[in-house]
């Protein structure tokens, strides 16, 4: 056998080899095909089965054949996990009753290192274990007592559920889509919407990272930065799966194997920011009522009926589930106390204590009435969405469409409710990279909205951003298809809007001036209200933040700091002679004598004490802070400048 040796010989070999191989693979995978279609067909067949099953109960009825039909339905569930284990276990997911968190508990991983770390970094939670815990965990039915007896009509309109993300984690997308279909009645689920708003994980160069949520209020969590939850990550992905790929291909052979029908995936081709992306799932979107999600989500039981139940009353409602926490790093999910949603006057929204009326009611179950909503959770009817302009597709990337969805809806005649029996839990990301320029579009998007729907009350927006009414320095775009779709809709005006639905906003129309203000001495230097738990005002650097907001009100009130916007938030304080030879600030109802905190101000004039006439001004101090010293003292003809100007002076 010569012709096996040498050159010849080796090439022969290699075919042989390569015959073989090539005819084993064959053979593996014409097993693997049959093996997916028969696990296919068994879910088929169990799921006729099950129908059968519950058909004959309805009529059986007898307790003992319930238990052992049920048993027999507990055992084919387990086969069918089993099976379909298969189609999760590929990518290295965990599907059925396995896993860790179930039941909703804190989870951890045991192996601590740094690519957990990473996962951390890159999607704003722990990744790594979410690729632990089952797709179809259970979680606590955290509604009200009162939900669970409710009952509903019988012809619910159907529900087209879209879920929007960026640079997403795959378990965490495909938690959102097994939640949804595992707790909603399969009737009543046209179809689910993944619009990809182009991930593309690494690329996109790495932004600042996120202020956390803030703030803690009465028995309410409240943050700034829940609202809206868009998902767009800069990160570069810290682990072995190329993020791209699995957002993409894997995803799409997952929802089509697993959910085949159901699962439509729409892919941006550029970046459109949240707003856009939630327009383009509500295009494809076919079901007479529409929920938007972010995608980092789950489902309680009975979440879809009583939300659908309140649009087919009144198809001008829209209803937001009421959100519960999952924790960031442990996946534990955690109740949330009822809640309304507010926000302040930047328009950045935020919890608030639910209306007087619905507290006076007592009943747990009742649908809040809210002012706007946080955003990430919220269903309408389809039409009706359309009718009244969707989302302001003139809006860029995050922020504010949120709270202009709830003045629109309330001023042009519909409603927007939170609804305490229809329950989702969300993620709560520690930092959201994104390219740093978040305050920019969410003051841009806020100046939309002012323009169109707030009238008078528009002033608030700029000067809670501290920023000039005209040249701005902020290009917020056409507004003008707004202003027509509001005189189209005949929408009632804003003040009618914050007597009847937003009562707790402060108002602040005595306004004459707000802004920096500058002493001609130390134009660099601007009135800062110094640290928070301190009663002294300074002098420091200008930047122009809402520390040096200063407002000056008709009756003759200085006030520094941030507005206090609503009720629930202590006011910016008040400038006071009490006597020293220090100013002091204090809470304006909280100084002894009224006059104490009344100032005459004219523009590049001096500031004068109506209490004692004596004048603000400054003094040049080793021990003070940058040499600088805010003092009370016989006027010797300094000036100040304030820099936005409401209405002309009186003088
Ligand atoms: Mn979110």
């Amino acid at each position: 056998m010569s012709w096996l040796t040498g050159e010849g010989g080796r090439k022969i070999k290699t075919l042989l080899t390569v015959n073989i191989l090539a005819f084993v693979g064959v053979v593996l995978f014409s097993a693997y095909c049959r093996l997916q279609d028969r696990s296919e067909a068994l879910v088929q067949v169990v799921r006729g089965a099950d129908r059968r099953v519950r058909g004959q109960l309805a009529k059986v009825g007898a307790l003992t054949d319930r238990e052992a039909i049920l048993q027999r339905l507990d055992h084919l569930e387990e086969v069918v996990y089993s099976q379909l284990n298969g189609l999760a276990k590929p990518i290295g997911l965990v599907e059925g009753p396995g896993g860790l968190g179930q039941g909703g508990m804190a989870a951890t991983l045991q192996e601590n290192g740094q690519e957990t770390d990473g996962k951390y970094e890159e999607y704003g939670y722990n990744a790594r274990l979410s690729e632990r815990i089952s797709l179809d965990r259970t979680i606590p039915d955290y509604r009200p007592r009162k939900c669970r007896r409710a009952s509903y009509p019988g012809d619910l309109p159907q529900i087209s559920v879209v879920f929007i993300f960026v640079n997403e984690a795959l378990s965490v997308i495909l938690r959102s889509v097994h939640s949804v279909v595992n707790h909603t009645p399969s009737q009543l689920l046209k179809e689910v919407v993944l619009v990809d708003d182009n991930s593309d994980n690494g690329r996109s160069p790495r932004g600042g990272s996120w202020g956390q949520g803030q703030a803690v209020l009465a028995c309410v969590q409240m943050t700034t930065w829940a609202c809206g939850s868009a998902c767009f990550l800069g990160g570069r992905p810290a682990h072995t799966l190329l993020p791209t790929a699995e957002l993409k291909a894997t995803l799409d052979q997952y929802v089509s194997s697993r959910y085949p029908g159901l699962v439509k995936v729409v892919r941006n081709s550029r970046r459109e920011g949240l707003i856009r992306a939630r327009l383009q799932g509500w295009k494809v979107a076919t079901a007479p009522v529409v929920g938007f999600f972010d995608a980092h989500v789950e489902f309680n039981t009975g979440w879809a009926e009583p939300a659908l139940a309140r649009i087919r009353e009144d198809r001008r409602r829209i209803v937001l589930p009421a959100i519960d926490n999952i924790k960031y790093d442990t996946f534990e999910v955690q109740q949330y106390a009822s809640a309304a949603h507010g926000y302040n006057w930047g328009l950045w929204c935020m919890y608030i204590v639910p209306p007087q009326d619905w507290l006076d009611r007592g009943d747990e179950a009742a649908p809040i009435r809210t002012p706007a909503m946080i955003g990430c959770s919220f269903v309408v009817d389809r039409e009706y969405f359309g009718d009244i302009g969707l989302l302001d597709p003139g809006m860029e990337v995050y922020g504010g469409e949120n709270i202009e969805l709830g003045m629109r809806v309330w001023q042009c005649g519909g409603s927007m409710e939170v609804l305490p029996c229809s329950r989702v839990a969300h993620i709560e990301r520690t930092r959201k990279p994104y390219s740093g320029d978040i305050d920019y579009y969410a003051r841009r998007n806020a100046l939309r909205a002012a323009e169109v729907w707030m009238d008078g009350f528009k002033s608030h927006v700029y000067m809670a951003w501290n920023i000039p009414m005209t040249n701005p320095g902020v290009d917020f775009g056409d507004v003008s298809e707004r202003l027509a779709l509001r005189r189209r809709l005949k929408c009632r005006s804003f003040k009618w809007y914050l007597d009847n639905v937003y009562p707790e906003m402060r108002v602040y129309n005595d306004t004459l001036t707000y802004g920096e203000v500058r002493n001609s001495k130390a134009s660099g230097y601007c009135l800062d209200q110094g640290a928070e738990d301190d009663d002294q005002a300074i002098l420091y650097p200008c930047h122009g933040m809402s520390s040096q907001l200063v407002r000056y009100s008709a009756e003759g009130l200085l006030q520094l700091g941030p507005l206090g916007s609503t009720a629930f938030l202590p006011d910016s304080r008040c400038l006071v002679d009490s006597g020293g030879r220090t100013p002091t600030l204090r809470k304006c109802e909280d100084v002894a004598r009224p006059t104490q905190r009344l100032w005459d101000f004219t523009q590049s004039g001096p500031i004068v004490s109506r209490d004692t006439g004596r004048c603000l001004e400054l003094e040049l101090s080793k021990g003070a802070s940058f040499g600088l010293r805010l003092v009370l003292q016989r006027c010797s003809g300094q000036k100040w400048m304030i820099r936005n100007w409401i209405r002309p002076g009186r003088h």
